[in-house]
C-alpha cells in the first residue's frame, strides 16, 4: 500500500514536471527572439545591480511574479500571519488538489524585472515550512522565462511542519552576471490532495561553510556505448553539481549545459558541443568528459563507434496477394494493418531500441539490443482462431552460429479477454540455424499447431521477440490462412 501510494505520488510529481516543461517550452517560442538581443545587451552592460535580497518581507523593487501555463494562478500570495522568526509577512504556496479547476499543481518564477549581477555570490538561500510533511517538486533559480540557461533545481526536497533552511549552491557565479530568474518553484499535491507551504527571506548569499563543488554527468556514472553507429546522436544527461553543507550534509542539485565545457578525446570520432550533445562521425573509440569550473566532472561515456550502420540492402520479399478475410496483418506494406498498441513495450529488464525505418522506401522496424521486446495489442485483441500460420520476415547482420537463437511467444488472455484471471496462455518458438542466416531475409511461417501451448488465440495481446541476436529487422507481420 506504501509502495502503491508512493509510486503514484511520483507519478503525479513527473506529470507536474512535464506540464511544467511544456509551458516552459511555450515560454521559450514567444520571448526566444528577444533573449537573444538581450544577452548581447547584457555583454556591454557592467551595471547590473548585485542586490541580495528577493524576498524578505517584500518584494524587493526589481520583482515580479509569473505562474507557469496550466498552473494554480492563484497559488502564490504575501501572508501577514505566518513569516520566519519575528520577520513581518512570507510567501504563501496553496498547492492545489488534483484535477481542481483553477490548475492542478502549484508552480511559478520570481524574475528580476531588469537582471542582477550575482557573481558575488555562491548560494541561493531560504527557509521553508508545510502545513504537513510532503515533498516539493522543484525549487531553484535561472529560470527567466526564456532561455533558462543558468537553471538550477533542488529536486524532491522533503518539508514538514517546522522552518528548516535550504541552501542552493550555485554551481559557478561568474555566469550570473545579467541574471533575471532569482527563484522558482512547482510542485503538485501529495496523493491527491492538496496542501500549503511557505518559504521566507529568500536572497543570495555568499557562505563560507561551503566547500567541495563537484560536477557530475550521467549522474557521475560511466556509461558505455559500445555499438555507436556514424550518425547517432546522443545527450550528455544527468547534469548535477554536489557541495558540502554545514550540516554534513551533500546538496545534490540539477544544473544546465552551459555550467560544463564538455570535450570528447577524438572528436574525429564523436565532437561533442557546447551543450553536450555528441554527434558520432566515423568508427573508433572516443571519450566525452566535462569540467565545471575547471574541475573534471565526475562520470564520463566511454563510446565505440562501428561506423556506418549495418542495414539489409534490400527490403523484405513482398508478400503473396490475398484475401483480406485470409490474413490479419500487424506490420506490412502489402496488407492493411490491424492497430498495435506499441512495437516496444520497454518492459523492465528488456534493453531493445526500435526504429521504424525506410529500406528502398520500404517499411521496416530495426532492432538494436535486443534482448527482449515486448509489441502489445491489447487495445484491439487478435481472433486469430480461424487462421492456419504465423508470419514475420527477419533479418540480422549479426553471428547466428550455434547457439544463437531468435524467439517468437504469442501470448493469449484467454476468455476474459484480460490479462491474468488463471485463463492466460502462451507458447514459444526457437529460431535457429540453418533457418536462421546471416545478412539475408528470413521468411518465417510458422504453423498456428506449432504453438502447442497456444490453447486459444481470440484474444491474443501480446507478441515478444527474444534471442542472442541483438541486431533484428524485422517485416510483414501477420496471420493467414
Ligand atoms: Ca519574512
Ligand atoms: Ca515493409
Ligand atoms: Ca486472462
Amino acid at each position: 500500500m506504501l509502495a502503491n501510494n508512493f509510486k503514484e505520488l511520483n507519478m503525479k510529481k513527473n506529470q507536474s514536471l512535464h506540464r511544467v516543461l511544456f509551458s516552459l517550452l511555450g515560454l521559450m517560442i514567444l520571448i526566444g527572439m528577444g533573449c537573444q538581443k538581450r544577452d548581447v545587451a547584457d555583454l556591454q552592460n557592467p551595471s547590473f545591480p548585485s542586490t541580495a535580497e528577493v524576498f524578505i518581507d517584500d518584494f524587493t523593487s526589481d520583482l515580479a511574479y509569473a505562474a507557469f501555463g496550466g498552473s494554480d494562478v492563484k497559488a502564490f500570495q504575501v501572508d501577514n500571519q505566518v513569516a520566519y522568526g519575528s520577520t513581518r509577512q512570507s510567501m504563501r504556496f496553496d498547492v492545489p488538489d488534483d484535477n481542481s479547476p483553477g490548475g492542478s499543481y502549484a508552480g511559478g518564477v520570481f524574475f528580476s524585472k531588469t537582471g542582477r549581477n550575482l557573481s558575488g555570490f555562491n548560494a541561493l538561500t531560504f527557509y521553508i515550512k508545510a502545513s504537513q510533511a510532503a515533498t516539493i517538486g522543484v525549487l531553484g533559480f535561472g529560470n527567466d522565462l526564456g532561455a533558462n540557461k543558468y537553471q538550477v533545481t533542488l529536486i524532491d526536497l522533503p518539508v514538514n511542519s517546522n522552518w528548516k533552511k535550504v541552501i542552493i549552491p550555485i554551481p559557478d557565479a561568474s555566469k550570473l552576471t545579467a541574471e533575471k530568474g532569482l527563484f522558482y518553484y512547482s510542485t503538485g499535491s501529495q496523493a491527491g490532495r492538496g496542501y500549503t507551504f511557505w518559504i521566507d527571506e529568500v536572497r543570495f548569499e555568499k557562505l563560507g561553510d561551503i566547500a567541495n563543488l563537484q560536477g557530475l554527468i550521467f549522474t557521475g556514472q560511466d556509461r558505455v556505448i559500445s555499438n555507436a553507429e556514424t550518425g547517432d546522436k546522443i545527450t550528455v544527461d544527468g547534469l548535477q553539481a554536489t557541495v558540502n553543507l554545514p550540516t554534513g550534509v551533500n546538496q545534490r542539485v540539477a544544473i544546465t549545459p552551459h555550467y560544463f565545457t564538455f570535450s570528447s578525446s577524438s572528436p574525429l570520432v564523436a565532437n561533442v558541443n557546447e551543450v553536450g550533445l555528441i554527434t558520432v562521425l566515423t568508427a573508433g573509440n572516443t571519450t566525452i568528459t566535462a569540467k565545471l569550473n575547471n574541475n573534471t566532472a565526475i562520470g564520463k561515456l566511454t563510446l565505440t563507434s562501428v561506423g556506418q550502420a549495418n542495414l539489409p540492402a534490400t527490403p523484405a520479399p513482398v508478400p503473396p496477394t490475398r484475401s483480406p478475410a485470409n490474413v490479419i496483418s500487424m506490420y506490412s506494406n502489402a496488407y492493411t494493418n490491424v492497430p498495435v498498441d506499441t512495437w516496444n513495450t520497454r518492459w523492465q529488464f528488456s534493453t531493445a531500441d526500435e526504429f521504424f525505418i525506410q529500406i528502398s522506401n520500404d517499411n521496416i522496424i530495426r532492432y538494436k539490443n535486443l534482448n527482449f521486446v515486448g509489441i502489445e495489442f491489447t487495445s484491439n485483441k487478435i481472433n486469430a482462431s480461424a487462421m492456419t500460420h504465423f508470419h514475420l520476415d527477419i533479418w540480422t547482420p549479426d553471428n547466428t552460429a550455434l547457439p544463437n537463437n531468435f524467439k517468437v511467444l504469442l501470448i493469449d488472455f484467454g476468455a476474459n479477454g484480460t490479462f491474468g484471471g488463471g485463463d492466460d496462455v502462451q507458447h514459444e518458438i526457437t529460431i535457429i540455424r540453418p533457418t536462421l542466416v546471416t545478412g539475408n531475409w528470413v521468411s518465417l511461417d510458422i504453423p498456428l499447431a506449432s504453438f502447442t501451448g497456444l490453447t486459444t488465440r481470440a484474444n491474443l495481446a501480446q507478441l515478444v521477440l527474444s534471442g542472442s541476436i541483438p541486431n533484428v529487422f524485422v517485416d510483414n507481420v501477420y496471420f493467414y490462412r
